[in-house]
């Protein structure tokens, strides 16, 4: 199959124009509107690890919902575990799942995501097109989240089905019905497991202790939602623009293919210039100030990856793909305490 690219205009499709650089020189900050729930997007990357680690002022423990943007406060109620829980309590909660999210730095581990993503490459053979996303993207993430979770193989068929967002419809931000499709089959699942231990995550939640006792099943909801939501869009735009990048530059797989030992540098390179996730939120817990600009107690700012990852006082020519680039510190995994838990697949 040769890769093509749709777009024949001017700007490749890989592509991405820095939309915040022109803010980010001049204030360091960006505002926008999100369900009558304005915020202030900071825009540099000091600025961005400071807020990230001020969990005190800026706080991911508020309503749950509304760190993310677009804000789901109007479409689910579980709170998300950890990423929805501040210091001290975070560490324990997350304590609880770290060691799991670690296996696929593990050899054994690392042949049998390789596996799936050659089958997921062979289902693509002979054919003239494909949708990238839906024929591609979606089932890899699908088929190595049972790996993460120790699932049966067959269930990525049926998480295939929920579509690019597990709980989010496409296209209305308060349509909350799709939630339940969800909710009901963690029900379902955690039930199963509770009947018939496996060594599934579902056994290893309901086994775990928690401050001596046993999670309540809507803290183990609370991990799950967050285990199938946020590794899902996130690893869906990783794949995709990273295909759209290659086709584009024929030039830079052949060159990752000559020089192997740049592969590690290329995908951290890829992952800065495309940042996956653009921004998550905080919520403000007192009046306080960033780059001079005042912030209200109780609103909402967002620490924009994206815009710190095109930071030209950190990073030499930050629009540009430099595939061994050295010094590279992105923040497309978050910062800090919440660093997002499924970065070990970069390995
Ligand atoms: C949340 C978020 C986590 C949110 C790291 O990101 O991902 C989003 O896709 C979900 O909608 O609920 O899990």
């Amino acid at each position: 199959m040769k890769l093509r690219t749709e777009r024949k205009s001017i700007m490749k499709m890989s592509e991405f124009p820095d939309p915040f650089e022109q803010a980010r020189q001049e204030k360091g900050y960006g505002e926008m509107d999100d369900q009558n729930d304005p915020l202030t997007m900071i825009l540099r990357h000091k600025d961005v690890r400071k807020c990230a680690m001020n969990w005190e002022t800026f706080k991911s423990g508020a309503k749950p919902g509304r760190i993310v943007v677009p804000s789901e406060v109007y479409i689910r109620d579980t709170r998300q575990i950890p990423f929805e829980i501040d210091p001290p309590l975070h560490k324990e909660y997350r304590a609880l799942v770290e060691n799991w999210f670690r296996r696929p730095v593990e050899e054994e581990y690392q042949l049998r995501l390789r596996e799936i993503i050659r089958q997921s490459f062979d289902e693509l053979e002979g054919k003239d097109s494909v949708e990238i996303i839906y024929d591609f993207s979606l089932p890899i993430q699908s088929r190595a989240l049972t790996l993460l979770l120790n699932c049966p193989y067959e269930e990525a068929k049926h998480w295939i089905s929920w579509g690019t967002h597990v709980f989010r419809s496409d296209d209305d931000p308060l349509d909350g019905s799709k939630a339940n499709v969800l909710y009901d089959y963690l029900d379902e699942a955690i039930a199963r497991a509770e009947a018939n231990p496996t060594d599934d995550i579902y056994s290893l939640l309901l086994s775990a202790e928690f401050q001596g006792r046993k999670l309540t099943k809507e803290e183990i909801k609370g991990v799950m939602i967050l285990t199938f939501a946020g590794g899902r869009d996130t690893v869906i735009n990783a794949i995709t623009n990273t295909i759209a990048y290659f086709a584009d530059h024929p030039e830079a797989l052949q060159r990752i293919k000559a020089e192997p030992e740049i592969k590690k540098r290329a995908v951290e390179e890829l992952i800065r210039y495309f940042a996956p996730l653009t921004h998550m939120g905080r919520v403000v817990t007192e009046d306080t100030q960033v780059c001079e600009h005042a912030i209200q107690d109780d609103s909402r700012i967002s620490l924009c990856w994206a815009s710190a990852n095109r930071d030209e006082s950190i990073f030499e020519n930050p629009n540009e793909v430099i595939l061994d680039r050295k010094k590279n510190p992105h923040l497309s995994f978050g910062y800090s305490h919440h660093r997002c838990l499924g970065a070990t697949h970069e390995s």
